[in-house]
């Protein structure tokens, strides 16, 4: 549907009917470039943006332009709004097959390499005992491909987290992870999704898309899933009712119409299943990988304007989602907070103890304290509200408070 709507979702995350989108409010009169201000017609017309308008936006110097369509359109969604989530990020395992292959990664290591490790139960576990605060109310696990976490590996871990951590949602495993299990218990990805959603999983996040592009994938990731399979994957997730999100690596050797492609490949998948959360422009970062080494600093994109870009781009074509996420710990949180005014309406939370970008040079802190999350938002003129795994809100903050309102 044109100008569609995300699913409404019910108070256990069930995917139910669908509404119109508010028409968003735009001034012409704010756009400069020509061919931002037909693509501004297609919007108020409700009608779905095409690849090429989405080249178009890649293109345009005229960023307020951009910037003001992308934030007329997210407040037509989402109001003034900007959600975040008490989350805690849990990296189990950074032993990976893929180790040599994915260049961009500088997190993963062979299983007898320097630095690497695999927890047990019980160092998941202690990880996780932040929790016990009872402010996390989510715990995002990713690790690397690792021959020896198997699928009782993690029915165990989530069987443990929720007995000892009951009201903490479980978003886990991304669809590379999923298809490693599959393949390393020669079982399908369903039966694979159906054995960790009885163990507790909630949720999966939308790591391990990277680029869809064949071409980039040899060039970033030769070994890994192909970008069908990850579909294949998420797919397989939302017919089983299990909700996820999606991402984009960019910024490295991708083009802008490798761009357009996987964007339009996820709205499709979103037209049929309705099943993804959120988008997650992923932003590349070039230290300790090596990636990084053969493009240099001069050969990534992803430096302010670009990622800014990114995020209008995804709020304005994928028409179908609702939520659009800004990493803060990536693209930083100043960025981040600029990005609130091109489109995004949510961002990465109190994130505790966050390694994958971290082995790869991210400067930013491992966790934002809840005040600064607030001070973030409020300081870009929006209404801060935290948000449970499915984006119900759950308490909004008015100017001062860092309590409750509503
Ligand atoms: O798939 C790895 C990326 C992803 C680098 O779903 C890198 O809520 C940049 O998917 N430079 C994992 N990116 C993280 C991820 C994620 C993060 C936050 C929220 C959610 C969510 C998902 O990190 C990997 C890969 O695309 N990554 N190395 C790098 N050098
Ligand atoms: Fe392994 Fe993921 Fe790193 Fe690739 S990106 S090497 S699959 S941990």
């Amino acid at each position: 549907m044109a100008g569609g709507e995300d699913a409404r979702v019910t108070a256990n995350g069930k995917m139910v009917g669908s509404s119109d989108r508010a028409r968003p409010v735009i001034d012409l009169g704010r756009i400069d470039d020509p061919r931002l201000r037909t693509i501004a017609g297609a919007l108020q017309a409700g009608t779905r943006l095409t690849a090429d308008d989405a080249l178009a936006l890649f293109e345009t110097s005229d960023l307020t332009g951009l910037g003001h369509l992308a934030d007329a359109v997210n407040r037509a969604s989402n109001g003034d709004i900007v959600t975040f989530a008490a989350n805690q990020h849990i990296n189990p395992t950074n032993v990976c097959v893929l180790r040599t292959t994915c260049t961009f990664c500088g997190y993963a290591r062979l299983p007898k390499e320097d630095g690497a490790y695999r927890y047990t139960l019980d160092q998941v576990l202690a990880e996780a005992a932040h929790a016990a605060d009872g402010l996390t109310r989510e715990f995002h696990i990713v690790g690397g491909l690792d021959m020896k976490a198997g699928l009782a590996y993690y029915t165990s871990m989530f069987r443990a987290l929720k007995e000892n951590f009951p009201h903490v949602h479980i978003k886990a495993l991304t669809a590379v992870e999923i298809a490693h299990i599959a393949r390393i218990e020669k079982m399908t990805w369903r039966d694979v999704l159906v054995a960790l959603r009885d163990a507790g999983l909630d949720t999966m996040p939308g790591g391990g898309a990277e680029t869809f592009s064949a071409a980039v994938r040899e060039k970033i990731a030769k070994k890994k899933l192909a970008g069908a399979d990850y579909i294949g994957v998420h797919r397989a997730a939302h017919e089983l009712g299990i909700r996820t999100n999606c991402t984009l690596l960019y910024g490295h050797v991708e083009t802008m119409s490798d761009r357009v492609a996987h964007l339009a490949t996820l709205r499709e998948l979103q037209d049929e299943t309705k099943g993804f959360l959120a988008f997650i422009p992923l932003a590349y970062h070039p230290d300790d990988n090596e990636l990084g080494k053969e493009l240099g600093r001069q050969g990534v994109s992803s430096q302010g304007v670009d990622d800014l870009k990114m995020v209008a781009v995804g709020r304005l074509f994928l028409d179908n989602f609702q939520h659009i996420k800004s990493h803060w710990i990536m693209v930083t949180p100043f960025l981040s907070q600029i990005a609130l005014h091109y489109g995004v309406n949510d961002i990465e939370g109190t994130v505790v103890r966050e390694k994958i970008y971290h082995a790869v040079g991210a400067g930013t802190p491992q966790g934002m304290t809840l005040d600064a999350v607030l001070s973030l938002i409020r300081g870009a003129g929006k209404v801060p509200a935290e948000r449970d795994s499915f984006y119900r809100v759950l308490r909004t903050f008015d100017s001062t408070a860092t309590e409750s309102v509503a």
